[in-house]
């Protein structure tokens, strides 16, 4: 296992001179946040971005992520000329020496909450959701009252994609999934990358989108698609643990197992509803999320892929980009390397 951290490039708060000095961590997790949705990256962007990394003592370990274009999930004929540009990207990332890919597969919006900074007890805050809540919020404004989504699409654009995908359901999505990994992947394992779908976040529909990579099934379903290694998962504890129903240790020893876990995403939440959660401190016991059994069985499964913690909470005073301050997640990642550490010996990069 290497324990990875998301950086989110030059303008993040956290920088990587910090990165470097949390105990075990060696992987660094970016992308090149400037490069247009649906073109090319190029080879010198990767090249300058790994080189800046390197500087710092650190390793690009994954890339996270090549959006997929909308144009690509709604199945629109322009998503030949976008697969693509995307096989370009991969080429170029494989070239580079970089080995794991997460993507996501979601329409509109990727991950969503309503409340960036709910307060918890002792006095951190935190980000949570509520089906409730969301369905207050007004897009016909665009996606400026959504938090944390900024000014991404403007009303018109908005609609209109909106309505675009009211002609594709759940099976259209698979299919388009489908075309989009048929073409992908071959690439991907000829170049020794391995693609990592991120599952939906919640894994449930919001605003109508449909919404398929959601559970046990689903990743059944995903990994047959093309059957090959470089066909497999984020294992996004956080996404897939909101929901009650997801058996989150027969799911990891499962995908382990067959070798389609390409990376681990370790975030704890607590489902405090339906369709209703907050995210919590890393370990097992603030959570609905049994840490310690999830790490166990991708252990017992021989997962040996990059992990990073996943979202931190806001705590001593720290004012950063919801979800990825530097102090909360650089506890979870001790407390994840000192869980895998009790779990099997060796600790660390083992
Ligand atoms: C949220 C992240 C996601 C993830 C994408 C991958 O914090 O886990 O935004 O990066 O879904 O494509």
């Amino acid at each position: 296992m290497e324990m990875t951290f998301r950086w989110f490039g030059e303008t993040d708060p956290v920088s990587l001179a910090n990165i470097r000095q949390i105990p075990g961590v060696t992987g660094i997790v970016s992308a090149l946040y400037d490069a247009p949705v649906g073109e090319a990256w190029s080879r010198d962007g990767l090249d300058r971005l790994a080189q800046r990394v390197d500087d710092a003592g650190l390793r690009l370990s994954v890339i996270e992520s090549v959006p997929v274009h909308e144009d690509i999930k709604l199945g629109r004929p322009t998503r030949d000329r976008l697969i693509e540009n995307y096989i370009d990207s991969v080429r170029e990332i494989g070239d580079a020496g970089i080995r794991v890919l997460c993507y996501n597969f979601m329409p509109v919006f990727d991950w969503t909450r309503t409340d960036l900074a709910l307060r918890l007890e002792d006095g951190s805050t935190a980000l949570a959701y509520d089906d409730d809540e969301l369905k207050r919020i007004d897009l016909s404004k665009g996606t400026g009252d959504l938090p944390g989504w900024g000014a991404a699409y403007d009303a018109r654009t908005l609609a209109a994609l909106l309505d675009a995908y009211r002609a594709v359901n759940e099976e259209r999505l698979w299919e388009n999934l489908a075309y989009f990994l048929d073409a992908v992947v071959p690439v991907a394992e000829s170049v020794g990358v391995r693609m990592a779908i991120h599952p939906d976040d919640p894994p449930w529909q919001i605003f109508g989108l449909p919404r398929i990579i959601a559970n046990a099934a689903a990743l059944e379903r995903l990994v047959k698609i093309v059957d090959s290694p470089a066909n497999g998962i984020t294992f996004c504890t956080g996404s897939l643990g909101a929901d009650p129903a997801n058996d989150l240790p027969a799911m990891a020893r499962r995908f382990s197992t067959a070798g389609r876990i390409n990376f681990v995403h370790a975030r704890n939440v607590k489902v405090t509803g339906p369709h209703q959660f907050h995210e919590t401190p890393h370990p097992g016991k603030f959570g609905d999320v049994d840490m310690r059994k999830v790490l166990g069985a991708l252990r017992d499964g021989g997962f040996d892929g990059p992990m990073r913690p996943d979202h931190g909470r806001m705590i001593w005073g720290e004012k950063g980009r919801p979800g990825y301050g530097l102090y909360d997640r650089a506890l979870g990642a001790t407390y994840l390397q000192g869980l895998w550490e009790g779990l099997g010996g060796g600790g660390g990069n083992d």
